[in-house]
């Protein structure tokens, strides 16, 4: 059975959904980031990035959302575009997007808002005005088509749901007035009976949820260094 090493977040939400939609059997491993569970050498054997998510199937290991996406997409063929040049490489140009665009602007906005120490204007306007810029792409894709991909549902979409449910905290509590159509979409997917399978895993484990001193260390192994030998 697949092992899906896990943590409420929107990169393993990515997969949970994906295995959800296919009836693929899964074993959940949580991995609490917050408790340094990723920098386990046991653990970053599996990933050497020590993030989440991860797979292990029999004897094969992926890391990396969008690769195990692709990765369990080409093993179970479903929810992929038709097998022509054209139409991988739309769904390849969004995943890609999603994963190299959405998530990292995202998260570094957040981080700069909400963690950063001053002076950060210059670091929470970029990454602001870039996570404002992405989605405003997905509004306008989505504005043209009810998925991502054209008429349906489809892996993109399911790359795209976890961080569609974050929008509020990435961008602001008002956001979606200015993403109608992201709302749309999120409000959609979210009724799916795999999306609420998918988010029940969070209560499977109990997750840290405090930000001390622990955390911060194991979330932002960065600010170590400034305390030794600055930059
Ligand atoms: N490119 C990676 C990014 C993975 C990633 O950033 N995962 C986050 C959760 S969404 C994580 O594990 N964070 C813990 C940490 O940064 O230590 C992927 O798509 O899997």
């Amino acid at each position: 059975m697949i092992k899906l090493y896990f943590h409420p977040t929107p990169n393993p939400f990515k997969i949970a959904l994906y295995l959800e939609e296919t009836g693929t059997p899964y074993e959940v491993i949580p991995v609490d980031t917050r408790k340094g569970d990723q920098h386990t050498p046991e653990y970053k054997k599996i990933n050497p990035n020590s993030k989440t998510p991860s797979i292990q199937d029999g004897d094969i290991t992926v890391f990396d959302s969008t690769a195990i996406l692709l990765y369990l997409s080409e093993k179970i063929g479903k929810f992929l575009p038709p097998n022509t040049p054209r139409d991988r490489g739309e769904m390849h140009q969004w995943l890609m997007f999603i994963a190299t665009g959405i998530g990292p602007y995202c998260g570094q906005s957040v981080h700069f808002k909400h963690f950063a120490p001053d002076p950060k204007e210059y670091a929470v306007n970029r990454y602001d005005f870039e996570a404002w810029r992405h989605w405003n792409i997905i509004e306008e894709r989505l504005s043209q088509h009810p998925y991502m991909l054209g008429d349906e549902y489809g892996i993109v979409d399911i790359a795209l749901w976890p961080w569609a449910r974050m929008v509020p905290r990435f961008l602001n509590e008002n956001a979606f007035e200015k993403l109608p159509n992201v709302k749309r979409f999120l409000d959609e997917v979210s009724e799916r009976p795999a999306a609420k399978r998918a988010l029940s895993l969070q209560t499977l484990h109990e997750f840290k949820t405090s930000l001390d001193d622990e955390a911060r260390k194991a979330l932002f192994p960065s600010n170590e260094r400034l305390k030794t030998t600055g930059v």
